[in-house]
């Protein structure tokens, strides 16, 4: 049979499940955007700028498991792309990187777009690969997609030459098959045992910590907390992995950046064990988190094992095998005596935590902790949060209680601005049943904002909070407390109305609590007839959130003393009249 590589590259992506291409068409791909056009399956989502086409492929597959396409011209898209692959990979999102690249067959040189694409792509994808003949087309794509889900998930990047795309080629059976995928490493029975004695010999307290890694085992984790009586921490990425709502919840973090209760009890700990997680910068408040006594670490990665922090016990293990495994030799509680106390003082310590959040009120703002609790009781746990590069990321961290591994979207490894708006739409393209809300900085909005466009020619009924302090915060609290000044961090004023106006998208004003309640009515209307809604909202940061202060006392602590001692002098000696 003939087939142009326009149309074995869209059967490739049926085979593999993908169901959104997400980019801007060019000269090289237009052939490919016109066999998208024939599928029933794969739909061609245009964006207004390439880097969101990455930030959306990474809010479908974190809110459905799906994975999908950025699909790019050379050079130019993938330049404006990689600030969302680079946040994939640094977070472990797999996608198809569908670069197109120029003509093999011309012999000429100079030509449009050419630059060194595979180059540029190695540093944030897990392989990058030009594809030179037709009949290597469909393997090189389904391979591709293998390897983005294999072992720690991440961007892939498969070249295509625009020739490949044009001509036909003979294709057999053969030639449409993919190779078979690869089991994940499993954990030896020794392994397992050596874990089991640890955590449950007589006096053991275990601390379990969970990352984005460890979401496969699913509802396991919960017995395994049961029968551990272990309080549950998970990191910023794995957050909702295991349900805020149980008892043993802890936090999302257990070092200085997370609130005095949450150390105390993980500090109490005679054991951790750390499963799908790397003990990243972000992830541990800048390394602040020293899990106590013996630590088993099991991640897919052995290169992430003994890496920051040196294991006891390193396991390289599928997180969802390794539980279940654990779980056969611990059939039964063993905790028992220490969990009243730990669900009395956790429940106290949350009850605490928000008690203090609600007390101090803005009068004249938003309170960022009454509103994420009126959107969660609005919009119900089902609900999907994306967020930004931020305070805001932080905030929504610590006052969002979520039940589902796949409700919190978040840039955390790198932390790239821009993210919310385009990994919302990906992620309400992805779960049309599920609530969405993004949740923006007015720096971030700057960025990806026009995605807005995209929202509303499509029919994609988001709600987007854009959080309005006037300021890049995480960056004007940092210097405001190390500096007392902030420098290029206060951001020019701009009528976020009016542009949501210009893209076709309602937009609400929200100014103090008391508006909470009726402008989320109206939302709850606008996206509920299907369309997307702004709210300006002018949100109250004064309130440091427990992380940022976690972060610059772990950080200051570490300094040695001469220029410790020099910070804190030039910030008091700002300070004096
Ligand atoms: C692309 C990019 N540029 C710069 C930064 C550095 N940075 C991290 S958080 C932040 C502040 C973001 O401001 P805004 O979007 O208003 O959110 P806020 O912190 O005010 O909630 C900045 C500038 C970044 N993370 N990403
Ligand atoms: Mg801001």
């Amino acid at each position: 049979m003939r087939l142009t590589g326009a149309e074995i590259v869209v059967r490739a992506l049926e085979d593999e499940g993908v169901r959104f291409c997400f980019g801007i068409p060019g000269t090289h791909n237009i052939e490919l955007y016109d066999a998208l056009a024939s599928s029933d399956q794969v739909r061609a989502v245009l964006v207004t700028d390439e880097q969101s086409a990455g930030f959306m492929a990474d809010g479908v597959w974190r809110a459905s498991g799906q994975l999908a396409c950025a699909n790019l011209v050379p050079g130019a898209g993938l330049t404006h792309a990689l600030s969302g692959i680079a946040e994939a990979y640094l977070d472990g999102v797999p996608m198809l990187v569908l670069g197109c690249g120029i003509r093999q067959d011309s012999g000429r040189a100079f030509q449009l777009h050419d630059v060194d694409q595979l180059v540029m792509a190695r540093p944030v994808t897990k392989a990058a690969v030009r594809v030179t003949e037709g009949k290597g087309l469909y393997r090189a794509i389904r391979s591709a997609c293998a390897i983005a889900r294999s072992g720690t998930p991440g961007p892939v990047m498969v070249e295509v030459p625009v020739d490949l795309y044009l001509f036909q080629h003979a294709m057999d059976d053969e030639g449409l098959q993919a190779e078979p995928v690869e089991e994940p490493p499993q954990a030896s029975a020794e392994q397992v045992r050596r874990a089991a004695i640890l955590l449950s010999e007589p006096g053991a307290r275990p601390l379990l910590y969970l990352g984005l890694g460890a979401a496969g085992a699913g509802g396991d984790l919960v017995t395994l907390a049961e029968r551990l009586g272990a309080p549950v921490a998970t990191t910023i990425s794995g957050k909702g992995v295991f349900p805020e709502s149980h008892p043993l919840f802890l936090w999302n973090g257990f070092g200085p950046a997370a609130p005095p209760f949450a150390r105390r009890v993980a500090g109490d700990c005679s054991v951790t064990l750390a499963i799908g997680c790397r003990f990243s910068e972000v992830g541990t408040g800048s390394y602040g988190c020293e899990p106590r006594g013996p630590l088993i670490h099991v991640d897919v990665n052995p290169a992430v094992l003994h890496r920051n922090y040196r294991a006891t016990l390193g396991i390289v293990a599928d997180s969802a095998a390794f539980v279940r495994a654990l779980l056969h030799l611990i059939p039964s509680p063993v905790g028992g005596g220490r969990v009243p106390h730990l669900h009395d003082t956790i429940r106290q310590g949350h009850e605490a935590v928000q008690g203090e959040r609600l007390e101090q009120r803005s009068p004249d703002r938003v309170t960022p902790a009454v509103l994420l609790e009126a959107l969660q009781r609005r919009f119900g746990p089902q609900t999907i949060y994306a967020t930004d590069s931020g305070n805001g990321t932080f905030l929504a961290m610590e006052c969002l209680r979520l039940e589902h591994a796949g409700s919190f979207l978040a840039p955390v490894d790198y932390s790239c601005m821009g993210y919310a708006i385009p990994a919302a739409i990906g992620a309400k393209l992805a779960r049309p049943d599920a609530p969405v809300v993004a949740l923006a900085g007015d720096g971030a909005f700057l960025m990806t904002g026009l995605e807005l466009l995209t929202a509303a020619s499509q029919g994609i009924p988001l709600a987007v909070f854009l959080l309005r302090d006037g300021e890049l915060a995480q960056i004007a609290q940092l210097q405001e407390t190390a500096f007392h000044r902030k420098v290029a961090t206060v951001l020019p004023d701009y009528h976020a109305g009016s542009l949501a106006e210009a893209l076709g998208v309602e937009w609400l004003a929200l100014q103090r609590d008391e508006e909470i309640e009726e402008v989320l009515e109206r939302v709850a209307r606008i996206v509920g007839e299907g369309r997307p809604v702004l709210v300006d909202s002018a949100i109250d940061y004064d309130r440091k959130t427990w992380f940022t202060r976690g972060i610059v006392k772990t950080n200051l602590a570490r300094l040695p003393w001469r220029d410790r001692m020099r910070l804190v002098i030039r910030a008091m000696g700002r300070r004096l009249p």
